[in-house]
C-alpha cells in the first residue's frame, strides 16, 4: 500500500468510527482527504478594492477636467471593480494575486467577465498611478536611458505612443511595456486587454504606463478630438512614478 492511500484509508476508518454516527445521509463512499491537501486548496478570497486616486478631480485641469474624473473612477473604475470582484468569487483563480490572475486569464467565454471587468480594474489602477498634478516633462535616469535604448529618442518613443493611441481602433489602451528581456515596447490592446494577459495579446511584459482611449476618458471635454487628449495626456504622465514601475518589474 502507497503511503498515500494509507493516510487516506486510515483517515476514512478514523472518520467512520468516530464521526459515522452524526453522518446519517451523508455520502460516504469518498475518501477523506488528508489534511494536508485541503490547505493546499484553500484560497482565501479578498476582494479587490477601488483605489483612492490620490489627488483632486479636478487636479489635472485643464489637460482632464473634473467631471470625467469623477465618472471615470466614481462609475467606470468602480462598476469594473464591482464585476470582477463577483466573476473571482467563482473562479479558481480567487485568492491569486493580480498578477497572476492576469495571466491565467484565457481567450475563452468561460473567462470573458475576468477578461473585461479583471481587465479594466487593473487598466485604471494603473492609469491614475501614472498620471497627477504638475507633472509631464520628460523622464529622466534609468528610464530616460531605457527610453533612449529601446526607441532611439524620447521623441522617437513618444511618436510611437501617441499613434498606438490614436489608430487603436474603437475603445482600447495604448501600452509602455516592460518585456521579459527587459527592453521596452509600446503596445496597442482593444477593450480592457492588456501585456499581463500573456494567453491573449501579442506583446506581452508588464505595462509600466497606460493611456486610456475609451470615449468615456475624454469625450465630454475633448468630444472627438482623440489625438488632442493623447497630447494632452503628455503633460499629465508621472514619470517618476513610471519609472519607478520599471525599476520594481523583474
Ligand atoms: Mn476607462
Amino acid at each position: 500500500m502507497k503511503k498515500r492511500d494509507f493516510i487516506k484509508t486510515s483517515g476514512l476508518l478514523t472518520f467512520g468510527t468516530i464521526i459515522a454516527p452524526t453522518m446519517v445521509g451523508c455520502n460516504t463512499t469518498e475518501p477523506q482527504k488528508p489534511v494536508t491537501e485541503e490547505k493546499e486548496e484553500e484560497k482565501k478570497f479578498v476582494p479587490f478594492e477601488l483605489p483612492a486616486l490620490g489627488y483632486a478631480f479636478g487636479a489635472l485641469e485643464p489637460n482632464i477636467d473634473a467631471r470625467t474624473m469623477e465618472i471615470h473612477h466614481d462609475k467606470h473604475h468602480a462598476g469594473y471593480t464591482t464585476k470582477f470582484n463577483k466573476a473571482l468569487e467563482q473562479s479558481p483563480l480567487a485568492g491569486e494575486d493580480l498578477t497572476a490572475i492576469m495571466a491565467a486569464i484565457r481567450d475563452s467565454d468561460e473567462d470573458t467577465n475576468l477578461r473585461n471587468n479583471g481587465g479594466g480594474y487593473y487598466n485604471h489602477k494603473l492609469f491614475w498611478e501614472v498620471i497627477g498634478p504638475n507633472q509631464g516633462g520628460k523622464p529622466t535616469g534609468d528610464l530616460a536611458t531605457a527610453i533612449d535604448a529601446s526607441f532611439g529618442s524620447f521623441d522617437n518613443f513618444a511618436t510611437q505612443f501617441k499613434d498606438a493611441a490614436k489608430t487603436q481602433f474603437g475603445s482600447g489602451w495604448a501600452w509602455l511595456v516592460k518585456q521579459a528581456d527587459g527592453k521596452l515596447a509600446v503596445s496597442g490592446t482593444p477593450n480592457q486587454d492588456n501585456p499581463l494577459m500573456t494567453n491573449i495579446v501579442d506583446v506581452t511584459g508588464t505595462p509600466i504606463l497606460g493611456i486610456d482611449v475609451w470615449e468615456h476618458a475624454y469625450y465630454l471635454y475633448y468630444k472627438n478630438k482623440r489625438a488632442d487628449y493623447i497630447n494632452n495626456f503628455f503633460n499629465v504622465i508621472n514619470w517618476k512614478v513610471v519609472g519607478e514601475k520599471m525599476m520594481l518589474t523583474k
